[in-house]
């Protein structure tokens, strides 16, 4: 029988959890079948995917993990000023960005003692991502060019009055629906979970990258802006109003004029937690914005994960 273990940090962020490896995990620093140098993020994501996958079916499908669960890999940066990179996944495979992910990597690390309050950049396979971290949990990132790529299509569903979606990128990307009516997000979330994946089976007819929907709707807080309901790829909603998704939002709103650059935008999510956001243009004639996202983290565990040759299941459960 043979034991084997690495390290874990457990952190969430507005109520959405993240599971960082922080020691033992994967060596990407070279292809293991050609001994080639690993540079880009992207190219040590399509490694892990290809050699070394059992990591993230190890910390995020059961029994250890579930379907919420976000993992993030801390690799060598691609970009001399970066701190660190970061691989992204979930339960069914990898993700280009996480902003709420990326919050609670930056809190583990100031967990760690690796971080210190200041400004630091991580890169990311869809780009460079930079965090201010405060004398606090209260962290702001910048994150990737985010901008729309068509507005208000429309969809046709049964039993449904027909939908319009706006798509667009935020570092994934997202097919983003007004709810006709606002009684929707009332809703349980096994109901949103089914008609979210019915609105995504759809749109991916046209647009087969998009793999995150966000419905929207009225605030309960009125001093919140927007309430959101986001379907990631994998089926499980998150509990954040999701970096990402919040980060379209705000492409779609700059675009529309809705939204002046600086102001913020109180973003709510299905469980009451919220992410203060505002842009900055990068080009405005084209659309694109840079976001900026503040949220609160915090580390919730430290633990070492145990791999037991004899455990069928050590690897996670396949999905
Ligand atoms: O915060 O960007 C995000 C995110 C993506 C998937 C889950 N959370």
């Amino acid at each position: 029988m043979g034991r084997f273990e690495f390290r874990v940090i457990d952190s969430h962020t507005a109520g959405e959890p993240t599971r960082t490896i922080v020691e033992g995990g994967p060596d990407l620093s070279h292809d293991p079948s050609t001994g080639k140098p690993l540079v880009t993020i992207a190219e040590k994501l399509q490694c892990m995917r290809s050699h070394f996958d059992g990591y993230r079916r190890a910390i995020v499908n059961e029994p250890r993990g579930s379907d919420v669960m976000v993992g993030a890999l801390l690799v060598q940066a691609e970009h001399s000023d970066a701190h660190d990179g970061v691989i992204f996944f979930n339960n069914v495979g990898y993700l280009g960005m996480c902003g709420h992910g990326t919050i609670g990597v930056v809190e583990t690390l100031r967990y760690l003692g690796r971080l210190h309050p200041g400004v630091c950049i991580l890169d990311t396979c869809v780009g460079s991502v930079t965090a201010e971290l405060p004398d606090s949990n209260r962290i702001t990132i910048e994150n990737v060019a985010s901008y729309r790529d068509a507005t208000q299509v429309p969809m046709e569903l049964p039993g449904l009055p027909i939908l319009y979606a706006d798509i667009a990128f935020g570092g994934n990307w997202f097919c983003l629906v007004d709810c006709p009516d606002p009684s929707w997000l009332d809703r349980s979330p096994g109901d949103l979970i089914s008609l979210t994946q019915s609105i995504l089976a759809k749109v991916q007819e046209a647009f087969p990258r998009v793999d995150h929907v966000e419905l929207f709707g009225p605030p309960r807080d009125a001093s919140n802006h927007s309430r959101s309901f986001v379907l990631c790829p994998g089926g499980a909603y998150d509990r954040s109003p999701c970096g990402t998704g919040t980060s379209a939002k705000l492409a779609c709103l700059a675009v529309d004029g809705k939204l002046p650059p600086s102001q913020v935008w109180r973003q709510e999510s299905i469980i009451g937690s919220v992410f203060e956001a505002s842009y900055h243009w990068i080009d405005q004639r084209t659309g694109r914005i840079a976001p900026r996202i503040t949220a609160r983290a915090f580390v919730n565990a430290d633990c070492r994960i145990v791999i037991d040759s004899d455990d069928p299941f050590a690897w996670g459960i396949p999905q």
